[in-house]
């Protein structure tokens, strides 16, 4: 008779421990779908791409690591007691109890203890190699200045200003060519995270926030502001350009140039620096000077409009011009109600605007 008590109290255990099988193996497939995927419209931190990154991944594995352990040992001796000590028919007298032990009292504060003093190092490590690295010569110096809801780039020292799509040379391990970013806030605070390239950091009005990148892969590389920061908060993405040196040196002498001033757009052009466009935006080489909105001397050589909320096409600026909420409800461009024609006028200037 022994043989079918025991099986029937194994029967009591194998459903959770199946359950519990099952909601691991969900969780391990779940991580490599992560780290599988290759897409960059996926911004993963299983996928580093630059130094900071490839730190905070090193120390991801670590912690989760260590963890994931104290996870199992817990668990199985919690299922362990669990399934051993359960109540039954035939209960005995209460289990012996237990006061006032020193050698487990000890064990069981030392060894969180140094669990914690291991994880503190292994953190502090992580975060003075990158926040105390030195800039060094060669490196690209760029001011991110948030905006509700897009980002304003301006390299001081290259003199171009430009919005949403940040560029930055491929950074040779062996000759690296790193981007140093100057984080400000124009309003209230946002947070820039490009998930495969650097950790988050915050962009605080009235103060300064340094981060920086070395991006090993050309590539496109996506990512958004990750501190809520009002309505279109969703809709402030981020797009990080790495350029082959020779594209981004290419990229640079176009970005310098002034505005081109193209033939056959001239009423467009004057639609466009008598209306309150130019009290918001910029044109280099026009009277158009605002900078509440992001800078169009270039805008053709944007993909995205509106920090990445949709590509840049002729019928999206229309369709942005007549009416900034249908692609973007709530943000800080108010409905120019033009008529058609000077839509149509208008819109063939900015296309105009390499
Ligand atoms: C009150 C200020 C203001 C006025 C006036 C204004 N804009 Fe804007 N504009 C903005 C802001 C702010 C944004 C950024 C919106 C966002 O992405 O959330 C913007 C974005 C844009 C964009 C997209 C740029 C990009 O790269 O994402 C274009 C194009 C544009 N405006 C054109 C115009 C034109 C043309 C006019 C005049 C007919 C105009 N704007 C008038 C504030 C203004
Ligand atoms: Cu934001």
């Amino acid at each position: 008779m022994k043989g079918t008590k025991y099986e029937k109290e194994w029967g009591r255990v194998v459903g959770p421990v199946t359950g519990v099988l099952i909601l691991l193996v969900e969780v391990l497939l779940a991580a490599s779908l992560c780290s599988a995927a290759s897409n960059p419209a996926i911004p993963s931190i299983f996928e580093p791409e630059s130094t900071p990154a490839d730190s905070i991944y090193g120390l991801s594995l670590l912690v989760l690591a260590i963890t994931g352990l104290i996870f199992v040992i817990v668990f199985g001796l919690l299922a362990y007691a669990v399934a051993k000590f359960h109540r039954r028919s035939d209960d005995g007298p209460e289990p012996p109890q237990v006061y006032g032990s020193n050698q487990i009292e000890l064990a069981w504060t030392v060894i969180p203890v140094l669990i914690v003093l291991v994880l503190f190092m292994a953190t502090a490590r992580v975060i003075h190699a990158i926040q105390d690295a030195r800039m060094p010569d060669g490196a690209i110096a760029v001011n991110v200045i948030g905006h509700q809801f897009w980002w304003e780039f301006r390299y001081p020292t290259l003199g171009i200003v430009t919005a949403n799509e940040l560029h930055v040379p491929v950074s040779d391990p062996s000759h690296p060519t790193p981007t140093f970013l100057k984080l400000l806030s124009a309003d209230t605070d946002h947070s820039f995270w490009v998930p495969r390239l650097a950790g988050k950091t915050d962009l605080i009005p009235n103060r300064v926030n340094n981060m920086w990148i070395d991006p090993h892969e050309v590539g496109v590389y996506v990512g958004q502001c990750a501190q809520y920061c009002g309505m279109q908060h969703a809709k402030m993405l981020l797009r990080v350009y790495v350029d082959s040196r020779e594209q981004f040196d290419q990229w640079v002498q176009e970005e310098t140039k002034p505005a081109q001033s193209s033939d056959g757009v001239g009423e467009g052009r004057r639609i466009f620096e008598t209306t309150a466009c130019i009290n918001c935006h910029t044109v280099s080489g026009t009277v158009a000077d605002g900078r509440f909105g992001p800078d169009l001397t270039h805008l053709m050589s944007r993909d995205t409009i509106a920090s990445g909320a949709a590509p840049n096409t002729p019928e999206n600026l229309k369709m942005w011009i007549q009416d900034p909420d249908g692609i973007k409800p709530g943000s800080l461009m108010p409905a120019m109600k033009l008529n058609d024609h000077d839509l149509d006028a208008l819109t063939a200037y900015l296309e105009t605007l390499r």
